[in-house]
């Protein structure tokens, strides 16, 4: 699963893909250039279960940020970068930060004014991929009549007529259908949207009213939309710190936990998925599957034998297991259920998949 990163120049972009991922693009890589790199989802019920079972090797699920150069207004083509096409959702950083030596490229600091023309760049994009495509469909009818043309036609214009209107495709209803015919399209406002507002180190302590500052009022509660807030020179002297040290600072400053945590679970709930563990000796691991996914096909998210080999997975919560202490007790308990291939897997479900082969 992959994000990527926007925003329009200065707004942290690539300071916050460092403190996400752990990568340094180094001056080689070029300012213009896209940058790469995994950042691991915390778990603390797969870190429990590290603690249960001392796995050789401990395996959280992660997410992918791809660091894209810096949107400029009016730049239109900026958003047609190929790497956005492949995305799976868009994180628009947006800045809150006031710096003097730091300049913003529209004069001054105003974080919902910048959303605005972040989505209307996005929009912009749309609506030049839906009138290109318009009109090859509009040639190519006059060849032939077919009816998945006719289809296709209806349901591009749908979305320009929205785009057009300054609707954000995440935000208009989409019959099964449409959604199947537009899956081959990049539309950038069809991708879900995680807002992270960068604020400043005045606004770190109350990280939740950070947002309502803001003023994303169009935003707020819209489909496909979700907030984040982080302090980005606060997270970077965190993550200098011990685990021990960065608790007792946590709380110091009042906040629960880290806000980049916090981000992450974010940007993984945003895209729908859930995570079910695996527990062993060899190995403790989450694996990423979208919510509502059949047992066997997560038995495929580990490997496609175990999917076409399955038998059973052996299944028990994650609440469950803790409490009976193991794998063993919640056997002899009868709580470790035995699902069949269309079982619906569940966040924090233990699984170990029964195979042939
Ligand atoms: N004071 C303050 N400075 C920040 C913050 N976040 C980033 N900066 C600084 O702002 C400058 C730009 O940060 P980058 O992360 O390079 O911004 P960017 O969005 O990647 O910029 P471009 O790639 O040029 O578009 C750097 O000097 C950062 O140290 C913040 O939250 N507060
Ligand atoms: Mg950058």
């Amino acid at each position: 699963m992959e994000f990527g990163i926007v925003g329009l120049e200065l707004s942290g972009k690539t300071t916050l893909f460092s403190l996400l991922t752990g990568h340094q693009p180094g001056a080689a890589g070029g300012k213009r250039e896209a940058h790469v790199g995994t950042a691991q989802v915390p778990d603390p019920r797969l870190d429990r279960l590290t603690a249960m079972y001392h796995p050789k090797k401990h395996t959280p699920a992660v997410v992918r940020f791809v660091d894209i150069p810096g949107i400029t207004k009016g730049g239109g083509q900026s958003m047609n970068l190929p790497e956005l096409k492949t995305m799976d959702g868009l994180a628009a950083v947006v800045r809150a930060f006031g710096s003097e030596a730091i300049p913003h490229p529209e004069g001054d600091v105003n974080p919902a004014r910048d959303l605005d023309l972040l989505e209307t760049e996005l929009l912009l994009s749309d609506l030049s991929i839906a009138t290109n495509r318009l009109e090859k469909l509009g040639k190519e009818m006059q060849k032939r009549k077919a009816p998945e043309l006719t289809a296709e036609r209806n349901a591009v214009e749908k979305c320009r007529l929205a785009v057009d209107a300054g609707t954000p495709l995440r935000q208009i209803d989409l019959t099964p259908e449409e959604k199947k015919i537009l899956r081959g399209f990049t539309f950038l406002t069809l991708k879900p949207l995680l807002v992270i507002l960068n604020v400043g180190e005045e606004e770190a302590g109350d990280l939740a009213g950070a947002v309502k500052r803001a003023g994303f009022g169009k935003w707020d509660g819209a489909p496909g939309v979700a907030f984040s807030v982080v302090c980005a020179p606060l997270e970077q002297e965190i993550s200098q710190m011990s685990p021990d040290e960065q608790a007792e600072f946590l709380k110091g400053m009042g906040l629960p936990d880290r806000a980049l945590d916090r981000l992450l679970r974010a940007a993984y709930s945003l895209l729908g998925l859930i995570s079910f563990l695996t527990a062993g000796e060899d190995e403790c691991r989450a694996w990423s599957i979208p919510a509502g996914t059949s047992a066997v096909r997560a038995a495929g998210a580990i490997h496609t034998d175990i999917e076409k080999g399955f038998i059973r997975a052996e299944v028990v919560p994650f609440q469950t297991l803790i409490e009976a202490g193991s794998l063993a007790v919640c056997k002899t308990h009868g709580s470790l259920r035995l699902e069949g291939k269309e079982y619906v897997v569940q966040d924090g479900d233990v699984i170990n998949f029964r195979h042939s082969g």
